[in-house]
């Protein structure tokens, strides 16, 4: 996959191209058919909580529009499409009983899929704990993890004939951080050691379900797991103490889950950077042999970079402006760690969008792996997306940056990363966790009052990439409508 200057970079035939999307914010249909309430469901009902109170009650409709939503992939050409299956439609309390017809519906999705020569990506847990087993304690107690392997039991063996690529967990540093240390995620806790539980008890949930992909499978599946890494650069590489903190991220964020599946083991630098908080008394005699699976390919979300430094607190700044009492912060055990505004451009989330971070992941990844393939599994951009008067979305900056992101994944392969295949995030507009449906993400746009689909020029673009391998012009995208 070479490319000379002034010519399009082009991917092998191999190459997966796909969209991707998640339960809880497409699906809605959240009380039919015996689907059990989650956390999302709780959490978005809670006043202040999710932006305007919106809710995954509703969302894109796909629970009634599967169809339609699939006769779109297979107008866009997709070789792949990642969903999620969602537990509590599956298994309503999240033990005991399953319900028939949450399997039903993933079946005919799947075998409508298929039908359809799309591939099926299908990733386990995209956030909707059945509530049942938030009420019990959550990710922070270890018995959610064994709840979490009887389901995955259940769902392997149901789709096993048909479903090859098995993802355990989506981007468990959000489950656990997001949902019990900074609260901004369902469930809304906020305790550092409930937080650091729940990285753990993620780890080992993904380690029984790997067991059981490994043991109904065998040769015939491909075990996977879904992280969204995070890029921290030093401010000043030249300062050790900026260094550190680049060093503490990348436990937190990084180690804390690479380690435990592909090394056995937990890094020695987060457990002593968090024993103040936590004496990880959690990790249990055997549970890292169980956590320690491998991976036939390692899923890679990448949206952004981050630049940090040492912070020094400023006690007259933070009294004087009434922020004594600050957010709770995701990352624990790293309050002396600051994260600085980046320089833009930024997408409508503030992200700054900085391509050389995914060359630079992907890349990084490689190096320490050597012999582990990867698959970008999120990669997208919202932005205040217009419709003009003839009903066309013009989002050149979302076909900029998907275009910008792509040829990164290249440059990663050029300099010899082994990367599989590439998911946009997101097929469809969708519900953007607190942000609502105030964030837009999709290549098409849905139109929440009449549930239309409608092709944003990233769309037209996405399916020229997806046809020729190679990345289109920009231009090349309004003329094809
Ligand atoms: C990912 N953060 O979420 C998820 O996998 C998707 O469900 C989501 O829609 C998408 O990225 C866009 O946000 C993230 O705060 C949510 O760093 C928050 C963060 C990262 C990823």
């Amino acid at each position: 996959m070479t490319t000379t200057p002034g010519q399009a970079r082009s991917f092998p035939d191999s190459f997966v191209w796909g969209a991707a999307t998640a339960s809880y914010q497409i699906e809605g249909a959240t009380t039919e058919d015996g689907r059990g309430p989650c956390i999302w469901d709780t959490f978005s009902a809670t006043p202040g909580k999710v932006l305007d109170g919106h809710s995954g009650a509703v969302a894109a409709d796909h629970y009634h529009r599967t169809a339609q939503d699939i006769a779109m992939m297979t107008e866009l050409g997709l070789d792949a499409y990642r969903f999620s299956l969602a537990w509590p439609r599956i298994q309503p309390t999240g033990a005991g009983e399953f319900n028939a017809e949450g399997l039903a519906f993933y079946d005919r999705l799947i075998d409508d899929l298929l039908a359809a020569g799309i591939d099926p990506v299908v990733t386990m847990y995209h956030w909707d704990l059945p509530q049942p087993l938030e009420d019990a304690g959550g990710w922070p107690a270890r018995d959610t993890a064994l709840r979490f392997a009887d389901y995955a039991q259940k769902v392997v063996e149901s789709y096993r004939d048909r479903v090859k690529v098995w993802t355990t967990l989506n981007e468990p540093w959000c489950s656990s951080y997001l949902g019990y240390a900074s609260g901004v995620h369902a469930p809304g806790r906020q305790d550092a050691a409930d937080a650091l539980a729940a990285v753990h008890h993620l780890n080992l949930a993904h380690g029984l379900a790997g067991r059981v992909v490994r043991d109904v499978l065998g040769e015939a599946g491909t075990l996977s797991l879904t992280l969204n890494l995070h890029v921290a650069r030093p401010d000043d590489p030249s300062k050790p103490e900026d260094v550190d903190a680049a060093r503490k991220i990348d436990g937190l964020a990084n180690r804390v889950f690479l380690q435990p599946v592909l090394d056995g083991r937990y890094p020695a630098d987060v457990i002593e950077d968090t024993s103040h908080l936590s004496d990880w008394s959690f990790v249990r005699d055997g549970d890292l042999v169980t956590t320690h699976t491998g991976l036939d390919v390692l899923g890679v979300n990448f949206y952004s970079t981050q630049r940090v430094r040492r912070y020094v607190p400023d006690h007259e700044r933070t009294m004087a402006d009434g922020h004594g009492a600050s957010a709770a912060s995701a990352w624990v055990g790293a309050d002396d760690v600051e994260f600085l505004p980046q320089p833009g451009p930024h997408t409508a989330m503030g992200w700054n969008i900085d391509p050389s971070g995914m060359t630079e992941l992907l890349t990084g990844l490689s190096r320490t792996y050597p012999d582990l393939p990867l698959m970008v599994t999120e990669n997208g951009a919202a932005f205040a997306d217009e419709v003009t008067a003839a009903g066309r979305v013009h989002d050149a900056e979302r076909v900029s940056y998907v275009a910008r992101h792509v040829d990164a994944v290249g440059q990663a392969m050029d300099a010899g990363a082994d990367v599989r295949g590439y998911f946009v995030w997101s097929l469809m507009d969708n519900f953007e966790w607190a942000y609502g449906y105030h964030r837009r993400f999709g290549i098409v746009r849905i139109d929440y009052e009449t549930q239309e689909r409608i092709w944003k020029d990233s769309a037209y673009w996405y399916r020229e990439l997806v046809r020729t391998h190679q990345i289109p012009a920009p231009e090349s995208a309004p003329s094809l409508a």
